[in-house]
This record gives structure tokens, sequence and C-alpha cells, in this order.
């Protein structure tokens, strides 16, 4: 399945009218206001989100897989999913991969059809949260943290065979995410769990190529519901201190108890030139991984104004890797990822239209209420049209569901691939 330059300009014909209109006005709205639409524009365009390559089935949740059929059962169906989603949507452009769920059979093969796809590999993911075919050692009572030193072993050589594969594929960050923690007060030191996991992750450290970084995500439950090793960005920055210089922390949105001050958090970490990456979903009591932005996108707003400032503000800090974590059961996956990429590009155009000036003289003056109209002048402005710009001139679609629909994919995917549904996963 591919969609087709002359398909995409079909698509828009019906659209592009409508979105002249709603563009033009919005334009010389903020063009008033003193923005550089153009600019904004360009910034848009550029942003690309990676796509985890275990959310492009339906279900990623515990309770069952109710598919939509036409499911991805191979890497090559995958990155031909993502494809589908960027060349309507331009936002994208990169894949994260999760091994060993994802061990190309044929690197070169599977690097030309990224490389035709406009598609980069963004960071990798180890999974010491299962035990492996054939493995040795189980990791039940935890990997990077176990007590026993030949199960740390084992984990730190998978995260090490992480790091070969993905610098095969052009991959430039190893991203670890540990289910390690306990269940029941008393069934673990917290102490030695979190000393072991420092040494382990100081050992996959050193095995980390020069131009890598290693991203340290963080949970507070679940699967472990008592404690968790890495609970918290507290725990994941001191390890990342740890580490060295080439460690960073990674938030994931769902990460966090209810009410946690997300955009503080990330403010801080990027202060400190510790933000490494970030994972977009949404949720309401815990790690939903719900479509971005469908529950509290004004929080989701918040926290990309303290992205876009950290961008500005903090050289200190690297570039980020984007990706989205979210799947579930009800919605065809690729609209699903669709939405979610909408939503991010929604948050981060408003973020973008905060005036900072205006609102550093407003802290100065600590003019309280002026403060809280110009963050939500900016929310509360319809950036739609900017996005659709950024799709157009990137080639992609005004509308990416519209054209998805419009296109019949998921009856195509199906008649190409059957009744398939992802076999692993999340
Ligand atoms: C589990 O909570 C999780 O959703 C983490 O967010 C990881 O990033 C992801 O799975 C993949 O391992
Ligand atoms: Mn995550
Ligand atoms: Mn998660």
């Amino acid at each position: 399945m591919k969609i087709l330059k002359d398909q995409i300009l079909d698509c828009n014909k019906s659209e592009i009218q409508n979105h002249k209109e709603t563009f033009d006005f919005l334009s010389s709205t903020l063009d008033k206001k003193g923005h550089k639409v153009a600019e904004i524009v360009a910034k848009l365009s550029d942003f690309q989100v990676a796509i985890p390559s275990w959310a492009l089935g339906a279900g990623g949740t515990r309770f069952g897989r109710f598919s939509f059929y036409g499911e991805p059962s191979s890497l090559e169906q995958k990155i031909e999913d993502i494809g589908v989603i960027h060349s309507l949507t331009q936002t994208a452009g990169a894949v994260s991969l999760h091994i060993p769920w994802d061990i190309p059979s044929d690197y070169k093969a599977i690097k030309e059809q990224a490389d035709a796809l406009n598609i980069k590999f963004d960071s990798v993911n180890s999974n010491t949260f299962q035990d492996q075919k054939n493995a040795k050692e189980s990791y039940k009572y935890g990997s990077l943290s176990n007590t026993s030193k030949v199960v740390r072993d084992q984990a730190i050589a998978h995260n090490l065979e992480v790091i070969t594969i993905g610098d095969k594929l052009g991959s430039k960050s190893l991203t670890v995410w540990l289910a390690d923690g306990s269940c029941f007060p008393g069934q673990s030191n917290f102490q030695t769990a979190l000393q072991n996991t420092e040494n382990s992750l100081k050992d996959i450290y050193k095995g980390l190529p020069k131009d890598w970084s290693m991203l340290i995500e963080y949970k507070p439950y679940e699967p472990n519901f008592y404690s968790t090793v890495i609970q918290d960005w507290g725990t994941s920055f001191m390890l990342a201190n740890a580490c060295g210089e080439k460690a960073f922390s990674l938030v994931d949105l769902g990460h966090h108890l209810p009410n946690s001050n997300i955009e503080q958090i990330v403010s801080i970490l990027m202060l400190k030139g510790k933000l490494g990456g970030f994972h977009f979903n949404d949720s309401k009591y815990g790690d939903d991984d719900l479509t971005v932005g469908s529950i509290k996108p004004y929080a989701l707003f918040l926290i990309f104004n303290e992205l876009v400032y950290g961008m500005r503000n903090n050289p200190q800090n690297p570039d980020l890797a984007w990706m989205i974590d979210a799947s579930h059961n009800v919605k065809d996956p690729l609209e699903d990822l669709i939405q979610s990429l909408e939503a991010i590009q929604e948050a981060y155009a408003k973020a973008l239209l905060v005036d900072q000036v205006q609102l550093k003289e407003a802290q100065l003056a600590n003019d309280v209420v002026k403060c809280q109209e110009i963050l939500q002048n900016a929310y509360r402005t319809d950036v739609r049209p900017l996005l659709e710009k950024a799709r157009i001139n990137n080639g992609g679609v005004i509308k990416p569901i519209n054209a998805f629909r419009a296109l019949g994919v998921r009856g195509q995917l199906i008649k190409e691939r059957g009744k398939n549904t992802i076999a692993t996963g999340l």
C-alpha cells in the first residue's frame, strides 16, 4: 500500500478552497498581532514525531484485542503503514523500533524501504519486561535491578545488542523502560534495587557509540503495584547524571500520578540540559495511552509552552526524540495515530503563538491576569489552517482523516493482508 502524489492532489481538490479562505483569514489576523506566520508554518513542517512499531495494530491493552484487520505482521509492513501516515500528514517521518519484536532480517532492504518513504530510525527500545524465547534467565523478579548478577548481565547484554541493531539502521539513541519493582511491601530492598540498576545502566552506557544517547524512562507504578525502581523524574535524572553526559531523562505523559505538574518537570529538566525524549499520549487515570489531546488538551498546551520555551532558551538541552506512545482497542490504529499527530501539531502551533516578550513583561509586572490572558489567547486560537498549510507545503493532504477514509486505506490493507492482527505489542 502506497499513497501516490495524484491521490493526494485529488483529495485536496475538494478541500483547497475552504483551506485558502480560513488560512488567509487566520494569517492576516496573526499578522496584525505581529506573528510571523511563514516561520510558524515552517516550524510545523519541520516537526516530526516517531511512530512506535507497536502502535500499528489495534489493542495495545492488556485485556484482549479487537482487530481492525489488515494489520502489519512484519517490520516491512509496519514501515509501509508509517509510510501511509507520513504521506498524508507529513509529520510521521520516523519509526521507533522495539527489540526483539522488530529485528530486521535484511538491514539493507529495510533501510532502503524507509529511505524511500522518508522515514528515519529514531530511538530503539529494549525489552527486559518479558522473558524472551529460549532465554536462560527470567525477568520475573526484575532485570537491570535483579538481585542475581547473571540475570542483570543477561539484561545488560540485551541492551547492548539493541544498540548494535539500532546502529546498523542509523538510530542514535537507546530508550530504556524498566518494569522492575515490587508488588508487596518487603519484597524488595529499594536501595539495593536502585544501586543494581545504576550499575547496570552504567555498563550499558559504556557500550554507547560516541554520537548516541541513552534515554531513561520513568513510571510510578504498573506492572508492579507497590514500588517501581525508576519511579519518577528525580530518579531518572539521578541515574542519567550518574551515567554521564550522553544519558537523559525521558518523559512519557502517562507516567505520572494524577495531577502531576508535568509542565514544571519538563521545564526543569530542560534547564538542566537533561530532557532527552518525550512520549505523547493522554490519560484520565493512569498510563491509559489514549489518543494525544483527547482528554486534557489544555494541559498538553501548557506542557508544549514549556517545551517551546526550552527549545528557544536552553541550548544546553539536546534536540528531543519525540514519539507517540498511545494505542488502544476501539479506533482504527492508523486513524488514531493521525489524530494524535494532529493534536501534537495543534498544541505546538498554539505554543508558538504565545507572545513570550509580552508574557515576560506581564510576569515582571506581576500582572497575573494578563499572564493568563496571553496564554489563553494563544490556546483559544483555531490553528488548524496553519497545520493544513504546513502539510500542503510538504506535499501532504489538507484533511488526513478524510483522505484516509476517502482513499479506503483500511479496506485496501485488508485486501492485501487479510484478517491479519498484530501478534506482538503491549
Ligand atoms: C509501558 O508503560 C510502556 O508504555 C512504556 O511507556 C514504554 O515506553 C513502552 O511501553 C514501550 O516499552
Ligand atoms: Mn513510553
Ligand atoms: Mn507507558
